[in-house]
């Protein structure tokens, strides 16, 4: 590798470039030359890991020294998802690296965006709520929070998405296959979490648990750093082993299997994001992946804080425990169980101290997302953890005896058991875990405007008439440096162009753009910049699925989870009667359009897995047919992820919002978006209420029935039937797909949807079809009007600084973590 020595750095380098460099070297030296882009990739992760652990080692000690009167409590993030993507090019951006490795690659005779492409992505979630949290991590250390994420090392993320005959298939996503450059080992963080056995009686009648099984949790943690600080922030994340070595006996018996069952049995838990909790196994899995994260982490943040203040009768003061949605919510039985048995303190302090430091945010208002255990299950697998829920419910029901008397029906609502078994439990009693987290919560708080007065509405308006002061909204937002700055950096450039480069570092100064969006050559810059990013975006197309579509055309994306109520399915009906209308009238002036889909469907979720289906056999019939051409493309790509998501958000004019009215908690992708420049078509829903206020609702096109329209509707007795035979459109787009028209004539493959669709329709579909579709149109209107086009997306952008995840950190430090928050 001589000639990377002498590889030109266009001026001195700084120290930190030096220091790269020589790391980059040593890393190297054991590589094949040429090294390959992996090993490239490799050696580049090292080289910043060498640079980022220095500032993780610093960002610590400063942290250490902060005090308990600091007004800022250390924050410990617990989710179970953790949707990070590719670390290399944040990284070396972070580092003002670019150049420095840009020069030494070319020197190796490549590219950096070929190398930086090698690094898979680390998807550790299934959607909205993880990629929420990695955002989260680089604001974090944006806003030099003192703060650690935990979450748990899967060694298989969420499923790579393939499809076959248009159908998807699911296969391991083995993201770790080559090793991970990124992460640090721990050896010396590690702890014991017991799971089973039996709680003992002291003599003096003190409880204490002998469990059956013990696993070691080490710690292996992923620094990501600030961008215009060194300060850092921390992803821990937890590897479970057996504590007992294998069995000696069994394996000179020649019984291997029988040897290292109980290892086998360990580390089934590290292996997969959320295994299919629909059997018992899967249930139990998933139950001891959630137990071990949150033991793990609140043994780590007691033993921390232990070594910074000698005491725990300050922990709550000191520390704030974020409970990410449902999954972590036992994290308030163990922590009780920590400080009473393991730490001797009485029940009213650990009580006060772990309601002063647990908040907890809701992300959905689908009920079979709040998380509900057997009870059975808490016995076998968490026997003290069960009785100290019983305890703290049996004190919640004396409060509330004496707070609403003779309000039996609040009580059994409200408790943390399910007694007479609810919607799917099969009749068995359960533990309520969203109820459990209110419960321990000084705040819970919703991810949007109209989902937060939704959840004190709804799904927890008895817990909001019993503490109204504990119910906040903080509305999400997304890391700017990611979804702006990296995935489209022409856009960023231009935008420095105009504004100057402010906005980096306070989003909020994308609003000096507002004054400029009537400036033509502006407009056209910012076409230019679009259209190029649709050329990548068409050659991708290309390469994965052979099929050529027109950079000219609108490039209107719907990327997202599949799910029914996001309502992909309301889209392809779109494509279809567009379809139709072009095969009637081939020579109108219609507006080419390329509808881009991705996103994966839950393996269980039959549903959703035909609407991707659909999608193949609609994007097959329309691609092939030579009377519609260019003039419309429906494409699915597969393998949705977070790397795909930053090819293609820049290339995206028209952003597909459009769940039912009610439904969507908030939505990232819709910043995303918007961010990029693409106008949204979307319902009055989720965060699109908020973004069309910032930018401007006369900039979205905005449609379909609002949510007191939507529960009317429902209440009077909604009949989706009476919409299609009202609209010979919307007819004909249901009977083209139920007579087999997009399936060779197979009319049984639809039915279960079509049947679905025209029964209940708890989406509304049907009733919000002809509105789309005539929103649709105004599209296309404007879409013929450049110029006018153009503005209103600098209008967009120019709207969207409040949507930065540092200022929804700013929030949640404001509202939810901050000692201030407590009184
Ligand atoms: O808050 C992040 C994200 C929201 O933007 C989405 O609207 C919401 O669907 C998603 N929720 C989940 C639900 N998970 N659980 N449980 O991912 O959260």
């Amino acid at each position: 590798f001589a000639t990377l020595k002498t590889a030109a750095m266009s001026s001195s380098p700084t120290p930190i470039q030096a220091a790269f460099k020589t790391a980059l070297q040593r890393e190297l030296r054991g590589a094949v030359d040429p090294a390959s882009r992996e090993a490239l990739m490799r050696a580049a992760a090292a080289a910043c890991r060498e640079q980022l652990a220095e500032r993780w080692a610093a960002t610590q000690a400063a942290d250490a020294k902060r005090g308990v009167d600091a007004p800022v409590r250390r924050v410990h993030y617990l989710s179970m998802e953790f949707l990070m993507g590719r670390a290399l090019g944040n990284a070396i951006a972070a580092l003002g690296l670019d150049e420095t490795l840009r020069e030494a690659f070319a020197v190796q005779g490549q590219a950096l965006p070929d190398v930086l492409e090698r690094e898979n992505d680390a998807a550790l979630g299934n959607g909205g709520l993880g990629r929420l949290a990695a955002c989260f991590l680089d604001s974090f250390a944006e806003l030099g929070l003192p703060s650690f994420g935990y979450g748990l090392r899967y060694e298989y993320g969420m499923f790579a998405q393939g499809i076959q005959d248009g159908r998807q298939v699911e296969r391991p996503d083995d993201w770790l296959r080559l090793g991970n450059a990124w992460e640090v080992p721990r050896a010396d963080v590690r702890y014991a979490v017991g799971f089973g056995g039996r709680v003992e009686v002291d003599a003096d009648g003190s409880r204490r648990w002998v469990p059956a099984e013990t696993l070691v949790a080490q710690a292996y943690d992923f620094i990501v750093p600030a961008h215009h600080s060194e300060r850092v922030s921390t992803l821990r994340q937890w590897h479970a082993s057996a504590a007992a070595p294998i069995d000696f006996n069994a394996f000179c018996r020649g019984s291997y299997a029988q040897a290292a069952k109980h290892r086998v049995q360990a580390d089934a838990i590290n292996w997969v994001l959320y295994p299919d909790d629909s059997t018992d196994p899967g249930r139990e899995l998933r139950l001891k992946q959630e137990a071990l994260l949150v033991s793990a982490s609140l043994q780590d943040l007691i033993a921390r804080h232990l070594r910074e203040f000698g005491s725990l009768h300050n922990l709550g003061k000191a520390n704030a425990i974020h409970l990410n949605d449902t999954h972590p919510a036992l994290a308030p039985a163990e922590l009780m169980r920590l400080l009473l048995d393991e730490h001797g303190m009485v029940w009213d302090e650990a009580w006060a101290i772990t309601r002063q430091a647990v908040s907890y945010t809701n992300h959905t208002l689908m009920p079979e997302a709040l998380e509900k255990w057997p009870l059975y299950l808490f016995e076998a697998l968490l026997p003290r953890h069960l009785e100290i829920i019983y305890e703290i419910n049996h004190r919640f029901m004396e409060e509330l005896k004496a707070r609403f008397p003779g309000d039996e029906g609040l009580m059994s609502r409200v408790s943390l058991i399910e007694e007479d078994g609810g919607f799917g439990s099969g009749g068995e009693r359960r533990v309520r875990m969203a109820h459990l987290a209110i419960v321990a919560s000084h705040r819970v708080n919703g991810v949007a405007a109209l989902h937060s007065e939704l959840m004190v509405q709804t799904i927890f308006a008895d817990y909001a008439r019993i503490w109204p002061e504990r119910f906040h909204n903080v509305t999400n937002g997304v890391t700017p440096r990611r979804w702006l700055q990296q995935a489209n950096p022409a856009l960023s450039s231009l935008i420095d162009s105009r504004i100057g480069k402010g906005w980096r570092k306070d989003l909020a100064e994308l609003s000096k753009l507002k004054p400029l969006a009537e400036d033509a050559e502006l407009g056209r810059q910012f076409r230019t910049v679009k259209r190029a990013n649709k050329e990548r975006l068409a050659a991708l197309i290309r390469r994965e699925l052979g099929i050529a579509v027109n950079p000219d055309s609108l490039f209107d994306v719907q990327i997202k989870r599949i799910h029914e109520y996001k309502r992909q399915l309301l889209n392809i009906l779109h494509v279809v009667a567009r379809y139709q209308a072009i095969v009637a009238n081939p020579d109108a002036n219609w507006v080419p359009r390329t509808v881009v889909i991705a996103g994966k469907a839950a393996s269980a979720y039959q549903m959703a897995k035909s609407i991707i289906q659909l999608a193949h056999d609609v994007g097959r019939v329309v691609n092939s047919d030579p009377r519609v051409g260019d003039k419309l493309k429906l494409v699915f790509l597969p393998n949705y992820s977070v790397s795909l998501a930053e090819t293609i958000l820049p290339a995206a004019e028209l952003s597909e919002q459009i769940s039912t009215a009610g439904t969507e908690a908030s939505g990232t992708g819709n910043m995303k978006f918007a961010l990029n420049g693409a106008l949204t078509i979307g319902t009055w829903d989720g965060a699109n209420i908020e973004m069309a206020e910032a930018f401007g609702v006369e900039n979205m096109f905005s449609f379909g029935l609002r949510t007191e329209a939507v529960a009317k509707i429902k209440s009077l007795g909604y009949d989706p039937r009476l919409y299609v035979e009202e609209n010979r459109q919307l007819k004909a787009v249901i009977d083209a797909i139920a007579s087999g028209e997009f399936s060779g004539g197979d009319t049984h493959r639809y039915r279960a949807l079509v049947d679905k669709l025209l029964g209940h329709d708890s989406y509304l579909l049907m009733a919000d079809f002809a509105d789309y579709v005539a929103t649709q149109l105004r599209v296309d209107a404007l879409y013929q009007d450049p110029a006018a086009w153009n503005r209103r997306a600098i209008l967009n952008v120019a709207g969207m600084g409040w949507f930065s995840s540092d200022r929804t950190i700013a929030d949640y430090v404001e509202r939810v973590w901050s000692v201030k928050s407590l009184s």
